[in-house]
């Protein structure tokens, strides 16, 4: 008796081991998908204009990018998504950035709004830049449970000091 409940011991483990292996299997790797793509190959679209201009030269896509003259710390207000339909996923805004004689620090910041709700944001100042740096990758995730679906998204680029940073191919994601 005693030997045959362990033996249904060991299968109840091997089946339950089994059933978790498949829900890993089942659910895959979150699938992306490209909410929005902003080449910066122009001006088209770009929120704030002061401080801001295209730079035909310097650019990680080949195509422009947007150079940022900061004479003293600066948000600014790049793009608005309006209302996007999705929800219960990773928000993800991407982009390029290059930074020269940066005194201070520049990072990507997103706000989210809710309706009824109010505003949240993701900052990446953790991955931060200062002084001068080529072009870097840079990602800064926003986590939106279900129900959260945001009517408008803000995609800023923040400086806390003084210098130029340069801005490319920014791109709006969400994994899920
Ligand atoms: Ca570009």
């Amino acid at each position: 008796m005693r030997y045959r409940s362990r033996v249904w011991a060991f299968v109840w483990a091997s089946l339950c081991c089994a059933a978790l292996l498949c829900a890993g299997c089942s659910s895959g790797p979150p699938e992306v998908t490209e909410l929005k793509h902003y080449p910066l190959d122009s001006l088209e679209g770009v929120i704030r204009s002061s401080d801001v201009e295209l730079d035909g030269e310097i650019s990680a896509d080949g195509g422009g990018s947007l150079r940022i003259t900061a004479s003293e710390p600066l948000v600014v207000n790049l793009f608005e998504t309006g209302d996007l339909d999705v929800e219960n996923g990773r928000l993800d805004y991407q982009a390029r950035l290059r930074t020269e004689d940066l005194e201070g620090q520049t990072y990507l910041e997103m706000w989210c709004h809710f309706p009824g709700i109010g505003e949240a944001f993701s900052r990446g100042m953790q991955s931060a830049l200062s002084g001068s740096n080529d072009w870097t990758s840079q990602e800064i995730p926003f986590f939106l449970k279900e129900g959260e679906n945001p009517d408008n998204v803000k995609l800023n680029l923040v400086v806390t000091g003084t210098g130029t940073v340069w801005i490319d191919d920014i791109r709006l994601t969400i994994a899920r």
